[in-house]
């Protein structure tokens, strides 16, 4: 394979770290980002050092975006695939009720932050004319459900931006798709109840949830289609969670 290079934002976690190391494990080489430079180096130790790049940014500060993409190394510039994975829930509970700062880390992390990436990463695509844009999204962003309200505007926000990427892009010979996961166990339920690991560890329990790789391995099948084939959206869910407030537990 000729030298291929994957981004993946939100790496050092979850979703991000398993889609980092299924594309390393499938032969490209890749960059990493996360706002935890320890884990981002924890990474790069464990794997081939030749074929891992790190950038420490947060993904809603835009100069720092603009200032990590502009300043990759020139064999690091070409990004073949981006996946806009960096996101977060914070917090469940009615909007009447809403905290306003969950609400604004939430639109600026999962809405703003993908815009900042993907605009900031395009450019060099459009250039190229070759690039495909993957984004993460959430059944969040194709259904609502009770108390999840600006968590699950931000993913459908994420669900009309990939469909606008991919008629705005079409034209330059990119790919956009859009992975809209049901349950996945990660550090995601600790961070929505903000470091509450027993409330955290309740939401995964007596059913089969997905992991990581799961949604990795989709991910990978959307980037490794022949050029000419695009996946727009591919909707994961766990066999137990047949819509997204409906999880049937033992
Ligand atoms: P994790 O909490 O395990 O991982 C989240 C990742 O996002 C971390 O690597 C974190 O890195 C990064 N991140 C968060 N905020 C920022 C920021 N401001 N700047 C840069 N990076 C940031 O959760 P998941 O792996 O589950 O989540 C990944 C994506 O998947 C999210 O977009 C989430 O909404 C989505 N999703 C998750 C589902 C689930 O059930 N888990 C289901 C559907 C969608 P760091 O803290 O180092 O910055
Ligand atoms: C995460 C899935 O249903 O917990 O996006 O919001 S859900």
């Amino acid at each position: 394979m000729d030298k291929r290079i994957a981004l993946i934002t939100g790496a050092t976690s979850g979703i991000g770290a398993a889609c980092a190391q299924r594309f390393y494990e499938e032969g490209y080489d890749i960059i990493i980002t996360g706002r935890r430079q320890e884990r981002l180096d924890a990474m790069v130790a464990a794997l081939d050092s030749t074929r891992v790049h790190c950038l420490c940014f947060d993904v809603r500060n835009h100069s720092e975006v603009e200032k990590a993409v502009n300043g990759l190394p020139p064999e690091w510039k070409n990004i073949d695939v981006l996946v806009n994975n960096a996101g977060l829930a914070l917090g469940l509970s009615t909007f009447f009720k809403g905290n306003i700062d969950h609400w604004d880390t939430m639109m600026d992390t999962n809405v703003k932050g993908l815009l900042y990436v993907s605009r900031a990463i395009s450019h060099g695509m459009i250039e190229r004319k070759t690039g495909h844009i993957i984004n993460i999204g959430s059944i969040a962003g194709k259904e609502v459900y009770m108390n999840g309200n600006v968590y699950c505007a931000s993913k459908h926000a994420v669900d009309a931006l990939s469909k606008a990427m991919r008629i705005e892009l079409a034209e330059f010979g990119l790919r956009v798709g859009v992975v809209h996961p049901g349950a996945v166990e990660t550090e995601f339920s600790e961070v929505r109840f903000e470091g509450d690991t027993e409330r955290a560890a309740l939401v995964y329990q007596g059913f089969e949830n997905l992991v990581g790789a799961d949604i990795a391995d989709a991910v990978f099948y959307m980037a490794s289609r022949p050029a000419h084939v695009n996946i727009n959206e591919l909707i994961i869910m766990p066999q137990a969670q047949p819509q997204a407030s409906v999880i049937h537990r033992k």
